[in-house]
């Protein structure tokens, strides 16, 4: 049975309208756009599910928090005031506002990844990967095997590989690992959640080894809030709490702002060490700006003051939650697969299932992002071969992807539970027409982070299909 989710805990005072163009305007759009929805327009969306990143609804605290921002250049009260909150939620000893978290993740990197050096994580995001690569160093994704497996229904799918991390550190040394991560909620492998005893183990051995631990903090409110619900022992703790337990694991933290803290732009980097700080300090005056605004206005920093403690809200959490799981449930109940256990920040659809037709090297994932706006001018992002195949430059062969997924990810406090109910609607009318959808072939591809900028053309179906 689908489950209901928690009423909304907050009404609508303001209204952003949306419009569905008809069916013959979406077909030219998509043509104009070479069949990207990253080159498409968003007043082209009925609903736009490509990111949760920066795009969810501030509250009118958050609105009024945005009057009170003082655009001082140094020592603005803003400043003061997103000091305080960031010290009472992480507890880090020291911290800097950046513009969003790859600035924060640049800023880390640049201090402290020499070429050669190894990061380990469970799964580093594609900016923290890219971020660490640029300073020629060398991401290591070392989450456990059942991620990989979309039915699995591990409660922790997030979790570090303890025995894969120990390894590695042997294998490499301390010297080869200037600091180690974790990501939570795992973006990269379904917005799973690592468990705290997980992230204690984790914190453990790279302190065994002397190796600094930094948590990519962008979905740790969604992450300590299914420890709550799944973890024995923190049934009883508060949300915050169970987030000062986390922190109190690490050495520091980067931060995207625009996920668990509700704004539109902003970023945090946190450190207990105070060389490090010192660092970082040059680093962000260089590339940034001055240490009390990091990049962002006055007014950015209270919107953030604001929302850090709306983040850890627990009836909005549970009404989170509970609006990705209604969601998948009602795509599950069409008989279309979603990674298994539904994540926190969205519903990854199994569109290689829904495609069997469609080999990997004709993009059957980038055919469903495509079929879902025709249909119903739906945006998602396809996480597959478009984005993740990569040409092995000793073999010269072609890698692809274990699962060609479509991320429909939620903005906060932003979609109703119709808006919900048309999503899962529209997939559902696809699959019943999914024999007759054909896959992609590239017209332009860049070599790096080609998924941004390519474009597309249809393949006739009797060519997708021999
Ligand atoms: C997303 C966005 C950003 C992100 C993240 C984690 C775990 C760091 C960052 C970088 C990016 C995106 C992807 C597809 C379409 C649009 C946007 N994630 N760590 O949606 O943070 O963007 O602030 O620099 O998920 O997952 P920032």
């Amino acid at each position: 049975m689908t489950p209901i989710y928690p009423p909304e805990p907050f009404r609508i005072k303001v209204v952003e309208p949306i419009r569905l163009i008809p069916p013959e305007e979406r077909e030219l759009k998509l043509i104009e756009a070479g069949y990207n929805l990253f080159l498409m327009k968003a007043e082209d969306m009925f609903i736009d599910l490509l990111t949760d990143s920066g795009t969810g609804a501030m509250s009118q605290e958050q609105w009024a928090a945005i009057m009170r921002g003082d655009e001082s250049y140094a020592g603005a009260r803003s400043f003061v005031r997103l000091e305080a909150a960031v010290q009472d939620v992480f507890g880090f000893k020291h911290f800097v506002p950046t513009h969003q978290g790859r600035a924060a993740e640049n800023i880390l990197a640049a201090c402290r990844v020499k070429p050669g050096q190894w990061v380990p994580s469970n799964m580093h995001f594609d900016t923290t990967d890219a971020n660490i690569r640029a300073r020629g160093g060398r991401p290591a994704n070392l989450v456990i095997d059942e991620a990989h497996d979309p039915e699995n229904r591990h409660p922790f799918k997030g979790n570090m590989d303890l025995a894969k991390l120990r390894a590695f550190i042997e294998k490499y040394g301390r010297e080869q690992i200037p600091f180690g991560m974790i990501t939570v909620t795992n973006n990269a492998g379904g917005g799973q959640p690592v468990s705290m005893a997980n992230i204690k183990a984790v914190a453990d051995l790279y302190h065994e080894f002397d190796i600094p631990f930094f948590i990519d903090a962008a979905r740790y409110a969604e992450n300590c809030y299914f420890i709550k619900q799944r973890e024995p022992g923190y049934e009883s703790k508060s949300v915050k709490e169970i987030a000062h337990e986390m922190f109190s694991l690490a050495d520091g933290m980067t931060m995207s702002a625009k996920k668990d803290a509700i704004v539109n732009i902003g970023g945090l980097l946190c450190v207990n060490d105070d060389a490090l700080f010192q660092d970082i300090k040059n680093e962000l005056i260089l590339r940034e700006g001055f240490p009390t605004y990091g990049g962002l206005a006055g007014r950015d920093l209270d919107a953030m003051a604001v929302g850090l403690y709306e983040g850890l809200d627990e009836a909005y959490l549970s009404y989170r939650l509970g609006q990705t799981a209604y969601l998948a449930a009602r795509i599950n109940e069409a008989g279309i697969q979603t990674i298994q256990p539904t994540g926190g920040h969205g519903v990854y659809v199994n569109a290689g299932a829904l495609f069997p037709h469609i080999p990997n090297y004709e993009f059957p994932a980038q055919a469903l992002a495509v079929e879902l706006y025709r249909e119903g001018a739906i945006r998602g992002v396809e996480i597959g071969s478009v984005m993740f195949a990569c040409l092995d430059p000793e073999t010269g062969l072609w890698h692809y992807p274990k699962l060609e997924l479509l991320r429909l990810a939620i903005p906060r406090r932003t979609y109703t539970q119709s808006h919900l109910d048309y999503v899962a609607d529209t997939l559902a009318n696809i699959k019943d027409r999914a024999h007759s959808v054909s896959g992609y072939r590239f017209t332009y591809a860049p070599e790096l982070l080609r998924h941004f900028t390519a474009r597309f053309e249809p393949l006739a179906l009797e060519v997708a299909s021999a």
